[in-house]
């Protein structure tokens, strides 16, 4: 279980751009067997069956396009994902406004690893891939005192029909504490089965934090903003009691209105047997020492 994360494409033994250059057809085939197991790891890793690309890419969650699980297949398709880039400010050494690519291929050689993970979270498995949060973070360059990060999704009236409803208080918006961003499961995702990401699912580059509820892995993001203060965030912001800051998975605490204690896969089928949450979703012993002393019923 808790090797369940370290399935990286195999990296310091390959060229670095060899991996960026073919790494499609290299993460092709791995996801060919249709596994996520630790790709050259132990026999004994858990191997799990990633959730079909029908069940990922059409039950999503993505309010700028409308709140039905439906909607954003149906209107995403209108986003314009070219030329995307992301502003980068607050307590950073280099801010500006950088283009995807400058951002993704402004690492070195040694540390341009493209990671592949297979998440099982928020009821699905979905095989990820892309970059580490603190490749990034470590191009612009954290300033001393800086101790949150914050993320905006793009608010494009034009191109998101959902934006005109006040279900949300726009533009989407989500952080993390600086550890959380700088650990290594935390991974701002570009791709999905080695397919560029869906518009749907946050296309062209959106935040996976495996040990976290869903609702922190924002979307198609413009603008990411180092602080030292606890940013806001949209589910906050919208029912600070049901929907807290740390939104760490936590089958001991529970959500107001539901159990949080075991969870059904999607595409299980309905009486698809429930199991038992894992504490961080199975991520225990890699993030449970970010809050050593912390009382997580009150920290939620
Ligand atoms: N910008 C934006 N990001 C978002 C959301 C949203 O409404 N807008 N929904 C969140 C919620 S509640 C979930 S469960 C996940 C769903 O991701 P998926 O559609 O890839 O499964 O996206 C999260 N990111
Ligand atoms: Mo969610």
């Amino acid at each position: 279980m808790a090797n369940r994360w370290k399935n990286n494409l195999l990296n310091s033994e390959i060229t670095p751009e060899v991996i960026w250059l073919n790494r499609r057809q290299i993460i092709s085939s791995a996801l060919s067997l249709g596994f996520c197991g630790t790709i050259a790891g132990p026999v004994s890793a858990e191997v799990l069956t990633p959730n079909s690309w029908e069940d990922i890419t059409s039950y999503n969650n993505y309010y700028e396009f409308g709140t039905g699980k439906g909607d954003p297949a149906a209107n995403a398709h209108n986003l314009n994902t070219e030329g995307w880039s992301i502003v980068v400010d607050g307590m950073v050494d280099n801010p500006g406004r950088y283009s995807l690519v400058e951002l993704l291929t402004g690492l070195t050689l040694e540390e341009r690893v493209y990671r592949f993970r297979c998440v099982e979270a928020w009821s699905m498995v979905v095989p990820w891939n892309g970059y580490e949060l603190k490749d990034i973070l470590d191009i612009v360059g954290v300033k001393p005192g800086a101790k949150f990060v914050s993320f905006e999704t793009a608010l494009r009236p034009d191109e998101m029909p959902g934006v005109k409803y006040n279900v949300l208080d726009w533009p989407y918006r989500e952080g993390l504490r600086l550890d959380e961003a700088m650990h290594p499961l935390t991974l701002m995702a570009t791709e999905i089965y080695g397919k560029p990401i869906p518009n749907q699912n946050g296309a062209p580059i959106r935040l996976v934090v495996p040990w976290k509820y869903g609702f922190k892995s924002i979307k198609s993001i413009v603008r990411i903003t180092l602080t030292d203060t606890e940013p806001q965030t949209s589910w906050n912001m919208s029912n600070s009691r049901e929907y807290g800051f740390y939104s760490n998975v936590n089958p001991t605490v529970n959500h107001p209105r539901w159990s949080q204690a075991s969870e059904r896969r999607i595409g299980g089928g309905l009486f698809a047997k429930r199991k038992p949450t894992l504490m961080f979703n199975g991520y225990e012993d890699e993030v449970a020492h970010l809050y050593d002393g912390m009382d997580l019923a009150k920290f939620y």
